[in-house]
């Protein structure tokens, strides 16, 4: 019997890989690192540091350096989201969560971002929002569970009664090591193993999740 929701925030109710692009290619220009687009996306869900580490290969930094560059990208990143409105939220996302809000499910955010609450004031939803999880929650990042653990103990819900909402290949699975339903959107290549996969949450109601998750 599911209780709550907790969903991904960037790549799942809204896309801020664009800006963390922008934020990483102009650190990484300034650097003289070659970065672009393609190589952005084998950062989606990953963690800030994790994801310099992606960017920086094998070229030698010492701890001080790695440290200015991670402060250095998320200056330029937190300004990019201060232009954020209700418009960025992806198709069918608000929708969904005014639905699972009218049928008592409670929602949660399961986010590495450190960000998360900004983002998610600038998106208008913070009175939609039960329990926010997010880059400060947790030691262990996605894969690991801890984020999914800590989203459904803060909703007062257990890991069998909920379900996780995510975009990236680690994110789905945290919520499978974490006992949770997954609702996979994206390519099969990338989310196929979650119990159910969407293009995206165009369209997608509670009663067609619930259908689809009791097969
Ligand atoms: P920050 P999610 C992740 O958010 C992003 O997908 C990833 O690209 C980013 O590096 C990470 O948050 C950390 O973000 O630098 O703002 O702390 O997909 O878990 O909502
Ligand atoms: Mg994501």
């Amino acid at each position: 019997n599911i209780q709550g929701f907790i969903f991904d925030l960037d790549g799942v109710l809204t896309d801020t890989a664009e800006l963390h692009y922008l934020g990483w290619k102009k650190l990484a220009d300034e650097e003289g690192i070659p970065f672009d687009r393609e190589a952005n996306e084998a950062l989606r869900g990953v963690s800030r540091r994790a994801s310099l580490m992606l960017i920086l290969g094998d070229r030698p930094y010492a701890e001080a350096q790695i440290q200015e560059m991670m402060e250095r990208k998320n200056r330029y990143y937190v300004e990019l989201i201060q232009n954020m409105t209700p418009q960025d939220l992806l198709p069918g996302a608000i929708a969904l969560l005014d639905e699972l809000r009218q049928a008592g499910i409670k929602i949660g955010i399961g986010s590495a971002s450190k960000n998360a609450q900004t983002v998610i004031e600038r998106l208008g939803i913070a009175d939609k929002i039960d329990a926010i999880a997010d880059g400060y929650s947790v030691q262990e990042p996605k894969p690991a569970p801890d984020l999914f653990l800590y989203a459904a103990k803060q909703l007062g819900i257990e890991p069998e009664q909920s379900v996780v909402v995510e975009d990236a290949a680690a994110g789905v699975e945290a919520a499978l090591a974490a006992g949770m339903w997954a609702v996979g959107l994206g390519p099969v290549e990338r989310v196929g193993a979650a119990h159910v996969v969407l293009p995206s949450l165009e369209g997608i109601t509670w009663a067609d999740l619930r259908e689809q998750l009791s097969h």
